[in-house]
């Protein structure tokens, strides 16, 4: 764990009282440390990036769409190179939602206002900071009058907060009302990588026919037992590793080798109406020569990385491509030598 944040008086630049009095609610947040990273979303970055430094936060990137304001954080804090890759303050203009990844992955995530505004939607807003975020780390959600340039389409309340956040990876850590608005924090599980490689085997079954296949990723589902196995020892969410079928009679070798596989563990929330059980689904990266199907036949997988927490897409379309970008990732990572060396586990067996 990094250090807790420590407020640093500035020597150029006195605290104001307001600047101390959000860095109170701000030291809540687990996220905030001297060596954390920081994104500041929204019409009121300028006194929260005064908040973040105070707090010792060297690394902070400001997001909005209005390059006004941009300029008056550039001005008010230097501006350091975008590429994020030297400590400092930096903006990025542009909707929230279409940050790019080389800005992240953040401890911290602070919403001023338009997530909650008419602009963006508050709930993509919240999908694209858990995609941001690394484990443990927080979303700030700091709404206050002063700050908004509209009136907020969904007001900032407890119960607002819950719908919001349901199906999504993170918990409300605590919230509270402000002298003029709202503060809630939001965190993401602390601990999701796997400490040890995990073996599972089992048969595969029908899953919902949902037709992952037409989307291009079909998924053999693993048989129900196993579901709860993985449960227990795994958090909901999307892992790679290597996969290995006992293809049916007659199919080629090629179809028994091991192969990369990219895992969803959960209760697919983005498609499930709620009254579906939990499922262990994995999307084999081989092209199977033998045949379309093999329903029946004995998978086994090597789970060796997590890749990230299942979420709640705003649409199928959402899911789809960001399924893409997974296997993506996973065929890169499984690249690795002591990743690849890994394969043998299931070729021994
Ligand atoms: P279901 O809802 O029954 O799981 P899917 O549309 O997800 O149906 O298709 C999954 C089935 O497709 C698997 O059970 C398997 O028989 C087959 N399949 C063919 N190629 C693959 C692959 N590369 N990865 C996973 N399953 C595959
Ligand atoms: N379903 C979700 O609702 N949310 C997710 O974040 C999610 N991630 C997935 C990642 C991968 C790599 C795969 C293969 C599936 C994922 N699913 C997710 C499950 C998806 O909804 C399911 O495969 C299809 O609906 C077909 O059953
Ligand atoms: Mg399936």
């Amino acid at each position: 764990m990094s250090l807790k944040a420590v407020p640093v008086e500035s020597s150029l630049r006195p605290a104001s009282p307001r600047t101390k009095e959000i860095a109170t609610r701000l030291m809540m947040a687990p996220g905030v440390s001297a060596s954390a990273r920081a994104l500041v979303v929204g019409s009121g970055a300028v006194p929260i990036i005064d908040v973040l430094k105070y707090l010792g936060v060297k690394d902070i990137t400001a997001v909005d769409m209005d390059s006004a304001l941009l300029t008056v954080v550039k001005t008010a804090h230097g501006s350091s190179s975008v590429l994020g890759n030297d400590l400092g303050v930096r903006t990025w203009q542009g909707d929230f939602c279409e940050l790019p990844a080389f800005l992240g992955p953040v401890d911290l995530v602070v919403f001023t206002d338009e997530p909650f505004g008419t602009q963006h939607t508050p709930r993509e807003a919240l999908v694209k900071a858990c995609l941001a975020l690394k484990p443990g780390g927080c979303i700030v959600i700091n709404s206050e009058e002063e700050s908004r340039r509209w009136r907020p389409k969904y007001p900032p309340t407890r119960d607002n907060l819950a719908a919001l956040v349901s199906g999504l990876p993170v918990h409300i850590h605590s919230e509270q009302e402000v002298a003029n608005g709202y503060s809630g924090i939001l965190q993401m599980p602390a601990h999701y990588r796997l400490r040890t490689p995990l073996a599972l085997r089992g048969k595969v079954v029908k899953g919902y026919g949902r037709g992952s296949r037409q989307m291009g990723t079909p998924t053999a589902n693993i048989e129900t037992g196993l579901v709860k196995r993985a449960l227990a020892s795994m958090q909901p969410g999307v892992y790679f590793g290597w996969a290995k079928l006992n293809p049916p009679h007659g199919w080629p070798t090629v179809d028994s080798d091991v192969h990369k596989m990219v895992l969803n563990v959960g209760s697919r929330p983005t498609v499930n109406k709620g009254d579906e059980a939990p499922s262990l689904e994995c999307h084999i990266l081989h092209h199977f020569e033998g045949g379309q199907e093999f329903y029946g036949s004995e998978l086994e997988v090597l789970v060796l990385g997590f890749l990230r927490p299942e979420i709640k897409f705003g649409s199928v379309d959402a899911l789809v491509s960001r399924i893409k970008a997974d296997i993506a990732t996973a065929r890169v990572q499984l690249d690795a030598p002591q990743l690849r060396a890994q394969a043998a586990v299931l070729l021994d067996k």
